[in-house]
């Protein structure tokens, strides 16, 4: 990946808030202090998060929880106990988990404005293919329902009701048709004992509305705590939950005709190539080109906005760590799609060490679930959308102030535009010893569920392709696709209700190539599973973490005389495994949450074990 650190100048709306933050006034009737109080008035409470807020934390181990959607015009909340602070849900290993949401949106209309109205009931046209490829049918778009559902992502519990069954389960807004038949929906989880504990979340997602009702704010953070988390406790390691969230996609559903017209990588046609293109090669020379986005997106930590270049330190969260001590901090990119690469770097720019103890909800363990040494590390930490960070860092030393930063990302010429942005200043106060206290891993090895992946004998290897075209005749929309490469696949967009489109039994064991033939980065998630990737384009991982996303670098123009033909793909290799007690359809798709709206998703059915 190309990294390129860019500094831009401040934008308004930066300055703006910067202003406020440091007068701490009340400027004018649209700005007012932060009261997350859910009233009749103000169903999602008033004013923005100061910087360095958390959100409130509830403890629901074998505890009955209740999350209402409500909605303020063009925002989204969840509310517990009258506060629209979308809460932080604690429960423990081995412990139930119910959740009753109940639906209080009353008017469906605002979440089409959020990401673009829906003008497709049908599929129109086709989608101009050169022969010998694979066929691909448009996508339809329709009017957003306001029905919603609750995700906990990352959770290895059973996607069938009454638990993950984001496919079967949802609750009607308060106004128009009743499609769900009802308005509240009471949610049992059972936490495994052989999940991992870490950092989990939870979100929306009715497909074809889950990026604008993220957008509008539905998400929250989940903590599963086990015994790594009392050690901690123990040993005086205080501990932080960052979000960062996405509060626009200014590209949404809008993608400019005019933009894409540059050449582009994936964009060649195969007479460039003295090969002919594989079977069930996907053709690239109709797909989407690079674009000239020139927004950014705007992103908050823990709901105060992240300014755009030069910003005072009073208008970023301020967390302070107590001098000579440790904290962990768990993050989670909650962004619809936003990347980040994070490092902790002095004013300077100097990077300070980190060490990266847990990804995607998972400690960093061996096959066997023997957890890894975590050294400290200076290299800066992809986190794709969805994806979770679990960091132990030490107070910068005296004097020092050190800030939390995301690197400008390259996102691919048809992607975002994601500049090197400070989400957070961190200062050390008081004095203590030197040194740090000792690592508080607690060596108890868990029975994690996908302990003995790797060692498990790969039973089928396939190839998933991801894509995406304009819609034809419609010049500012586009489709996205992911498909299993095979004689006679067809490329679709998902829609509700479709059928599966990947049947194994359960027990058995997988190596999926996950392919990118588009101009930009995309995020591969599947639910219920977490998996390990084996190579990167090619290239061998060492000590793959247990991860449930991962990101799908973007194709790659190769040459005449390449034998893949002119387009390669990014290319990522993952083995995974379907335990019995996860029996069921099993969404995968892209943690772009407009891509997957718009079709880049699948379901994968898990039948009972075969039995002999
Ligand atoms: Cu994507």
């Amino acid at each position: 990946m190309v990294r390129v650190n860019i500094r831009r100048p401040p934008n308004i709306r930066g300055v703006f808030f910067l202003c406020l933050a440091s007068t701490g006034m009340v400027l004018g009737a649209d700005v007012v202090a932060f009261d997350p109080h859910s009233t009749t008035a103000a169903p999602c409470g008033v004013g923005i998060p100061p910087p360095g807020h958390s959100a409130p934390e509830v403890s629901a181990t074998n505890e009955a929880l209740t999350l209402t959607v409500r909605q303020d015009r063009n925002r989204l909340c969840y509310t517990t106990d009258g506060n629209a602070d979308a809460p932080t849900i604690r429960v423990r290993l081995g412990s139930d988990l119910n959740i009753t949401l109940r639906n209080e949106i009353v008017g469906p209309d605002a979440i089409d404005a959020v990401t673009g109205p829906g003008r497709l009931t049908v599929a129109t046209g086709r989608v101009p293919a050169s022969p010998g490829f694979l066929a691909v049918i448009p996508g339809m778009k329709h009017h957003a329902t306001g029905m919603t559902n609750l995700h906990v992502h990352g959770f290895a519990v059973p996607p069938v009701k009454p638990q993950d069954d984001v496919l079967g389960i949802c609750t009607d807004p308060a106004v128009g048709p009743r499609r769900c038949g009802q308005r509240a929906f009471t949610y049992h989880f059972h936490v495994p004992d052989d999940m991992t504990e870490g950092l989990y979340w939870y979100h929306p997602h009715v497909h074809g509305e889950v990026q604008a009702q993220m957008l509008m704010g539905l998400t929250g953070a989940i903590v599963v705590e086990g015994p790594q988390s009392d050690a901690r406790r123990a040993a005086g390691i205080d501990e932080r939950v960052l979000i960062v969230r996405q509060t626009q996609d200014i590209d949404a559903g809008r993608t400019q005709a005019a933009a894409m017209t540059a050449a582009s990588p994936a964009s060649v046609t195969h007479e460039a190539s003295r090969h002919a293109p594989p079977p069930t090669a996907i053709d690239t020379a109709h797909e989407l080109l690079c674009g000239s986005n020139s927004g950014i997106d705007p992103i908050s930590l823990n709901g105060t906005p992240v300014p755009v270049g030069e910003a005072e330190d009073s208008a970023l969260a301020n967390f302070e760590i107590q001098a000579g001590k440790t904290q962990l901090w768990r993050i989670l990119n909650a962004a619809t799609d936003a990347f980040l690469d994070l490092s902790i770097v002095t004013e300077n720019g100097k990077p300070l060490p980190l060490e990266v103890v847990a990804r995607d909800g998972s400690a960093l363990a061996d096959d066997a679930g023997t957890l890894l040494p975590t050294p400290e590390t200076l290299t800066s930490q992809f986190v794709p959308p969805s994806g979770r960070i679990e960091i132990l860092l030490k107070a910068p030393p005296p004097g020092v102030k050190a800030y939390l930063v995301t690197h400008a990302v390259d996102t691919g010429c048809a992607g975002d535009r994601l500049p090197e942005r400070r989400l957070a200043v961190i200062t050390s106060i008081g004095e203590g010893p030197e040194g740090r206290a000792e690592p508080p891993v607690s060596q108890a090895r868990g029975s994690n569920l996908f302990n003995g992946l790797m060692a498990r004998h790969t039973d089928k290897e396939r190839v998933i392709a991801m894509a995406e075209y304009p819609r034809p005749g419609i010049t500012d929309q586009v489709d996205f696709y992911i498909v299993e490469r095979k004689p006679g696949a067809v490329l679709k967009p998902y829609e509700m209700g479709a059928p599966p489109n990947i049947s194994v039994h359960a027990g058995t064991t997988e190596e999926w190539v996950i392919e990118n033939w588009t101009n930009e980065l995309h995020a591969f998630h599947i639910h219920q599973v977490h998996f390990r990737v084996l190579a990167i384009d090619g290239k061998p991982v060492a000590d793959p973490p247990l991860l449930d996303v991962v990101s799908i670098p973007y194709a790659e123009a190769t040459g005449y005389h390449s034998t893949e033909g002119p387009v390669r793909p990014g290319r990522v290799r993952i083995k995974l495994t379907f335990p019995e007690s996860l029996a069921g359809d099993i969404p995968f798709h892209c943690h772009l949450v407009d891509h997957e709206d718009n079709g880049m998703m699948a379901v994968l059915r898990v039948l009972p074990k075969a039995r002999p």
